[in-house]
């Protein structure tokens, strides 16, 4: 590849580790993992798959908090440093949407994008069944909701960071009401964030004897970082094993101008359940990354991802390596 260019903000002081030495993974997990432990909050169960992006100097998060009447809810947070969180204890009340659609019935798996200044939260949002909610805010104190992206039901829906040929641009995953056994990735567009269409299939799960990791059901993870290569994607696959389901996750490369074309697929995974506090808590063998922050200057990238349903995890890499990785291991 030529000279890569990778687009954002500049972001020197993100939380960062070196590679260990002797290690020779593309992605690295933080040593002082799990990053935000289940217990932050005095009624938490559990806090992971959640969101964080810079702000002000800083970081500021949506977090999913699991009650201990196990109930999913969301919740504002702020950092310094991006690894020492202080997490609102009060649930993020949504704002100003029609009241049909502004009653709470549960939330989760937040993503947090920033278009034009402003942030826009997209999260799993109960509405006779899970389907796509989405809201924005520039403080994080006061969130203003608008219309569900789709009807139910539908998940992991992830905006890119601009518009791409003057439209906002969502990936989703439609699904079913419970813990859906199948799952292909699509794009669809908006002029204004209410009306979506020009729907268009992105991926499919792999054929397991290519990829097994990714060969169940597939679905965006953070929101896409725009580089000189194409759109970097992050996304989970899950394995139906005998013993349940297997979440990790790889990486993809999708065509600048028309996103729904995936240009390279990693079969390989970046991270999969291996450590103790991925293969144990209250759902075992989970890795589900919902962020990432990252610095163009350095290529440095820094993944926040969900630990077995309890924790969150954090983990390293380079930019211009996972690109290489996904295309050296693609399975397209
Ligand atoms: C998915 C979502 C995620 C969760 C995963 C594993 O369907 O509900 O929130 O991390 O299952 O339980």
């Amino acid at each position: 590849m030529g000279i890569l260019e990778i687009k954002g903000r500049n972001l020197p002081d993100m939380p960062w580790q070196d590679r260990p030495e002797g290690c020779s993974d593309v992605l690295w997990r933080y040593s002082a993992n799990p990053v935000i432990r289940r217990d932050l909050l005095p009624d938490s169960n559990s806090i992971f798959n959640s969101a964080v992006v810079p702000f002000k100097g800083g970081y500021a998060g949506v977090f999913r908090c699991d009650d201990k009447n196990r109930r999913m809810t969301l919740h504002a947070g702020f950092s310094k440093d991006g690894l020492n969180w202080d997490i609102n204890p009060g649930t993020i009340r949504f704002e100003g949407a029609d009241p049909e659609i502004g009653e709470w019935v549960y939330g989760y798996d937040p993503r947090v994008a920033e278009i034009d200044g402003k942030f826009y939260v997209t999260w799993c949002n109960g509405y006779h069944g899970p389907t796509i909610g989405l809201a924005w805010t520039d403080d994080f104190r006061t969130f203003h909701q608008l219309e569900n992206a789709f009807l139910p039901y539908n998940r992991n829906g992830v905006l890119f960071p601009r518009k791409i040929n003057g439209k906002f641009a969502l990936l989703s995953r439609p699904s079913d009401t419970g813990h859906t056994a199948f799952g292909d990735i699509f794009y669809s567009e908006s002029p204004d964030l209410e009306y979506w269409g020009h729907h268009r299939h992105v991926m499919a799960p792999a054929p397991f004897e290519q990829s097994a990791w990714q060969c169940m059901k597939i679905g965006a993870g953070p929101v896409p970082i725009e580089t000189s290569e194409g759109w970097l994607l992050l996304f989970h696959g899950v394995l139906h094993s005998c013993n349940g389901y297997v979440y990790a996750f790889g990486s993809a490369l999708l065509d600048l101008d028309q996103p729904w074309k995936p240009i390279a697929r990693s079969g390989q995974y970046l991270i999969s359940p291996r450590e103790i506090y991925e293969l144990t808590g209250d759902v075992p063998n989970v890795t589900f990354p919902c962020a990432s922050l990252h610095d163009p200057e350095t290529g440095r990238i820094a993944v926040y991802y969900g630990c077995a349903d309890t924790v969150t995890g954090l983990a390293f890499g380079y930019i211009p390596e996972i690109i290489e990785f996904t295309k050296r291991t693609s399975i397209l």
